[in-house]
Parts: structure tokens; C-alpha cells; sequence
């Protein structure tokens, strides 16, 4: 099993350093179709539904894990499709956190 779905989010309001590009590079094999972009500073994938239902379903399933993890994504909904993106805030860079979460939503996806 992926060793990130084991793992929860830590709090993080800074005093911490953003992962670096070669840190993010080999943290992302753990997590399949997920892509890095804005410098190495965000990650994001798309899932696609069937239709407007399935989409919301999937969304309001992902705000519950935010919830609990207390991190929390960008979002862009489309009516069957989500662009989801992590990135965390408070560090202006990737974090544990992010790759945590991405791995619970692949899992919530399958
Ligand atoms: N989500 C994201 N994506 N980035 C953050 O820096 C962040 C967050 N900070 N959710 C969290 C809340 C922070 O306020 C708490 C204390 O962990």
C-alpha cells in the first residue's frame, strides 16, 4: 500500500521549507497521473465523471477529506470534471501534506 495513505497532514502555518524540485520530482512516482507545474511549487490532476452527479459526488467526498486533514485544495468543477490542485499555501511550495492528500483522493477515485 502507498505508504502517504497512512500518514495525516500535519498543521502548517510556515516555518517550514518547501519541498525542491528534485524533492517534489521523486515524491510525485507516488502518486499516479498527478502532475507538477507553477515551478515545482503546485501539483494537480484532472478526474473525469460521467456526468454532473458523479462530479459533485467525487467533490463533495474530496471536502470531506480536506476537512479532516485540515488542507485544502484549489478546485476547478466543470460539470464532469474536476481539475483538483494542491500546493501549500502557508510555504508558497509543496509540502508532505499536499502528496498525503493527493494519494487519499487517488484512492477515493478508484
Ligand atoms: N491548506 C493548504 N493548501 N495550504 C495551507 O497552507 C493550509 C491549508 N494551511 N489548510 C492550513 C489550512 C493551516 O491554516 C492549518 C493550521 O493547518
Amino acid at each position: 500500500m502507498n505508504g502517504l495513505l497512512n500518514k495525516k497532514c500535519k498543521p502548517c502555518e510556515g516555518g517550514l521549507n518547501p519541498y525542491t524540485s528534485q524533492e517534489a520530482q521523486s515524491q510525485i512516482t507516488q502518486i499516479p497521473g498527478w502532475t507538477l507545474e507553477d515551478g515545482d511549487k503546485t501539483i494537480y490532476k484532472i478526474f473525469y465523471f460521467k456526468d454532473f452527479y458523479q462530479t459533485m459526488a467525487f467533490v463533495n467526498a474530496l471536502a470531506y477529506i480536506a476537512h479532516n486533514e485540515d488542507h485544502h485544495p484549489n478546485l476547478a468543477v466543470g460539470y464532469n470534471s474536476v481539475k483538483v490542485f494542491y500546493s501549500t499555501h502557508a510555504i508558497d511550495g509543496l509540502s508532505q501534506n499536499d502528496f498525503i492528500c493527493a494519494a487519499k483522493i487517488n484512492e477515493l477515485a478508484t
